[in-house]
């Protein structure tokens, strides 16, 4: 097992709540939260470890207003990078956003205010995203003359199609409200704070066994990368190992002699 020093991360507050769960915040509400360097490098780091240090689900939400203004221009600005400096930062984004999504460890976004450009590439690389009423989704790229270099050519063109995600960068088209839940930009809106709802999301999630989630919040990502037949024949064996763990024949048990809670609908 590994640890968790939060004290080591300056651009992201971490937070260790009961029962496993974590709250990963974005820390630079002054700038919007945007991605700097400094940001993804924490990024890696903590995602590197989560998965191997009993982190069973992490909230991301962003400090302020705005989860998230996308990557920092101002620093890119200032950089003036080369081609081949800019493909670096981009392949350390991928870094980061995929041990997000392909790390096993569920993690839940709660959004608010901006989602934009990269903002709207890390929230489209954890599992469940939860917006507010303020909340919206845009691909500001076109307008600034930059191009997606987070994954959203593979991510957000997963969650609202392709000619929805051209759209949006070519017209700089925003979604917002019930709009944006149904293209499937956010699985829930509240009229309250998405904070909360992410916190109780996570604390749902963290109740299941760690290897269920990790299969959950892994093998369907992978498994969408394959032909139909790997991924029935990746399915079995992810199965093989998780549907027999030892730690679930108590929950087994408990179906058969009738004292689990049933599936019943939600209010
Ligand atoms: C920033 C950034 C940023 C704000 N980089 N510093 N993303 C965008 O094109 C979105 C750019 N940002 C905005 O459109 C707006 O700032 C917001 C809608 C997010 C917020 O508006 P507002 O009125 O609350 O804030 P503001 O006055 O615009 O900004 C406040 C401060 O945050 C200001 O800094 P200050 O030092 O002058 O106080 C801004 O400069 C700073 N700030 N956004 C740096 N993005 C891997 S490729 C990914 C490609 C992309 O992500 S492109 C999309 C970039």
């Amino acid at each position: 097992k590994q640890q968790i020093d939060p004290s080591r991360f300056q651009n992201l507050s971490i937070e260790a709540q009961e029962g496993g769960v974590w709250v990963v915040t974005l820390n630079r509400p002054t700038k919007r939260n945007a991605l700097d360097i400094a940001t993804i490098e924490e990024l890696v780091d903590f995602f590197s470890i989560a998965p191997r240090a009993d982190v069973r689900a992490v909230v991301l939400s962003g400090a302020g207003d705005h989860f998230c203004a996308g990557l920092d221009l101002i620093e890119h600005h200032h950089e003036d990078r080369s081609p081949a400096d800019f493909m670096h930062v981009c392949l350390r984004w991928h870094e980061a956003f995929n041990k997000m999504e392909y790390g096993g460890v569920p993690i839940i976004a709660a959004l608010q205010g901006a989602v934009v450009g990269g903002g709207l590439e890390l929230a489209s690389s954890a599992h469940i995203r939860v917006m507010d009423r303020s909340a919206y989704f845009g691909l500001p790229e076109g307008q600034r003359g930059l191009f997606t270099g987070g994954g959203a050519t593979i991510r957000v063109s997963d969650l609202v199609g392709k000619s929805r995600m051209i759209d949006m960068m070519l017209t700089g088209r925003t979604y917002k409200g019930q709009a944006a839940v149904d293209l499937g930009l956010a699985q829930y809106i509240v009229d309250g704070s998405s904070f909360e709802k992410a916190l109780e999301l996570a604390h749902r999630a963290a109740q299941n066994l760690p290897l269920s989630n990790f299969a959950i919040c892994s093998a369907v990502s992978h498994m969408q990368n394959m032909s139909a037949m790997d991924a029935a024949y990746a399915e079995a064996v992810v199965a093989g190992v998780v549907n027999t763990q030892p730690d679930a024949r108590e929950r087994l048990a408990a179906f058969a002699d009738k004292s689990a809670a049933r599936i019943r609908p939600e209010d």
